[in-house]
């Protein structure tokens, strides 16, 4: 079956209790049995709710997995993968990766005894010199929040065979529209569904998809002992938002090319990165792991001057200022003092994250009108 139709029919069946064509809001904690244990499969909306499960199985289909998970935000999707570890287990990362994920990881579970190395990923032998007996996951970021560099999913499904390792991906920029890790040899895949897999702005949920039983259960289990799940009335709202991925990444994806053209010849702008100019030094492998090249475009201006960047960002009308992405709407962030603000200022110059950096949402609206709004604001 091809992506279009999955978006739209794989995982999800007519309500078997009524025939309703759109999985029914299942507004409900508990679920009556008819004797202690005789239950119709679910128990406690917690464990199960069957909004959720049809969400979670549509997940599963669009990512060429077998199992979903919803979280009820890409933090708790994050969180629960982390609680797979023991204190003495290390992690390596991407030093260029979304500063919520930076946080929980040196915040939080750095306390708890898991130790996070973070290098550039480009380069699989600086991965390889980082992984030792206590090494048991690599968490894979492509393209990268918000320097967009790509990683070579299938060099790390390699590599943690090779080694035994757990390999993540977070599929927030790409969506399944663009990539599958699973096909590439990745264990989880990781979302944040907030952003392009809603596409409204109207939700904030998160996702782990899996293949393996195991894995799954190893999951679930964490799912339901701490308990982060989403309420149903959201996950209907994700649900909705999936039947029109294929469209509106179709859609963004050309929206972006022609902002990031548009930057490129723009007199007044230094850089722009996006993973679709052939001199991007990842370029080619975006072209192999990838069907198009998304919706993300970040920029800097000429010059180092911050007034410069936060004046563009307060003269855009049509890109709004706000944190997040992914949404029909164009949106745009100032990722040093927004996003990326949790990670100490040293380490984001040394990823490459300058103080004028400039990341676009780039979202459905015609190109054109798009394009003027960035015309007048660069000036
Ligand atoms: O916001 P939440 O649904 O909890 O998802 C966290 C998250 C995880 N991974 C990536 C790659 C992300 O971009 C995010 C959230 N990012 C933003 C809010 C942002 O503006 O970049």
């Amino acid at each position: 079956m091809k992506f279009g139709t999955k978006a739209i029919h794989a995982g999800v069946e007519p309500d078997p209790s009524t025939g309703a064509i759109m999985t029914p809001i299942y507004q409900t904690s508990t679920y009556v049995q008819r004797s202690p244990g005789d239950h119709k499969g679910y128990e406690y909306s917690r464990t199960h709710n069957p909004t959720r499960t049809q969400l979670q199985n549509a997940l599963a289909a669009l990512e060429n997995g077998k199992h979903g998970l919803c979280f009820s935000s890409g933090m708790a999707a994050v969180d629960a993968i982390m609680k797979l570890l023991k204190p003495g287990d290390e992690v390596v990362s991407t030093n260029d990766l979304y500063g919520g994920s930076y946080r929980i990881f040196t915040k939080i579970f750095q306390n708890y005894g898991i130790k996070f190395h973070f290098t550039n990923m480009q380069d699989v032998g600086n991965v390889e010199k980082l992984v030792n007996e206590n090494t048991k996951m690599i968490w894979v970021e492509t393209p990268t929040n918000p320097l967009l560099n790509i990683i070579d999913i299938k060099a790390y499904g390699e590599l943690c065979k090779k080694r035994n390792l757990l390999l993540v991906a977070d599929n927030t920029f790409a969506t399944p529209y663009l990539q599958t890790p699973l096909d590439m040899g990745a264990d989880m895949v990781m979302h944040s569904l907030t952003k392009y897999m809603g596409g409204h702005s109207d939700v904030v949920m998160g996702a782990i998809i899996v293949k393996d039983d195991d894995l799954h259960e190893r999951l679930a289990f964490i799912q339901n002992s701490c308990g982060a799940t989403p309420g149903p009335q959201d996950c209907f709202l994700v649900l909705r938002g999936l039947k029109t991925l294929h469209l509106r990444m179709e859609r963004h994806c050309q929206n972006g090319r022609q902002v990031a053209e548009f930057l490129k010849n723009h007199p007044k702008v230094n850089k722009v990165y996006w993973p679709g100019f052939t001199e991007h030094p990842n370029h080619e492998v975006a072209q192999k792991q990838m069907r198009d090249f998304g919706g993300m475009v970040s920029f800097e201006l000429k010059g180092d001057n911050v007034d410069d960047a936060t004046r563009v960002l307060e003269n855009l009308k049509l890109f709004a200022l706000a944190e997040s992405l992914g949404g029909v709407e164009s949106l745009c962030g100032h990722p040093a003092t927004m996003t990326h603000a949790s990670i100490p200022r040293e380490d984001r110059m040394k990823a490459g994250l300058s103080d004028t950096l400039i990341r676009l949402s780039v979202g459905v609206e015609d190109a054109e009108d798009l394009i003027a709004d960035l015309e007048q604001a660069i000036g």
